[in-house]
């Protein structure tokens, strides 16, 4: 008998509101990558494509995602909207714009009271420091993510010369 394949989980599901917007979003991407995170990767549109949007979040916690990153740029509701049908923790990626992402901040930061999103900061910081969050959201729940996670940061502080010069 063939031996069923067992279902890939995502635990994060990254969204973003334009197929632009990936070379931004690919530094989340390939962050989770360095901490094997399972994740999935979707061009979804608050606007564009509000029904794939709907589709995918209830297909996305019926999988087993824990937490949507969802980036956008301009008028940048996604990460807001997202939070609005879904119960998962959103963090937002406010992406670099023809206002240089300023509009896309307060899109995405300025939710009133209610809906949360987490805000991070505009562009490849956001993009990075957004997977960095989830990693340390999902280590309180996955050891393994937890060590990775601590080996990570005292990599990082090794990184860091003790003087300028
Ligand atoms: C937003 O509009 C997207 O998130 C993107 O940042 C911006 C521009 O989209 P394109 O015109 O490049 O598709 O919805």
């Amino acid at each position: 008998m063939k031996k069923k394949k067992k279902k890939k989980i995502s635990l994060v599901g990254i969204i973003m509101g334009s197929k632009s917007d990936w070379k931004t979003m690919k530094f989340c991407s390939d962050t989770l990558k360095k901490f094997n995170i399972t994740h999935d990767v979707k061009v979804i549109s608050a606007h564009r494509t509000p029904r794939r949007l709907h589709d995918y979040l209830k297909i996305a916690k019926k999988n087993g995602v824990e937490i949507i990153i969802a980036g956008a740029g301009g008028a940048a509701h996604l990460a807001g909207v997202t939070a609005s049908i879904t119960t998962l923790p959103v963090l937002g990626i406010p992406i670099e714009s023809k206002l240089k992402g300023l509009d896309s901040l307060l899109s995405t930061v300025q939710m009133p009271s209610g809906i949360p999103v987490g805000t991070l900061a505009i562009g490849k910081a956001g993009s990075i420091n957004a997977a960095l969050l989830a990693v340390s959201i999902l280590s309180t729940r996955y050891s393994k993510i937890l060590n990775k996670l601590i080996n990570y940061r005292n990599s990082f502080e090794k990184k860091v010369p003790k003087t300028p010069y």
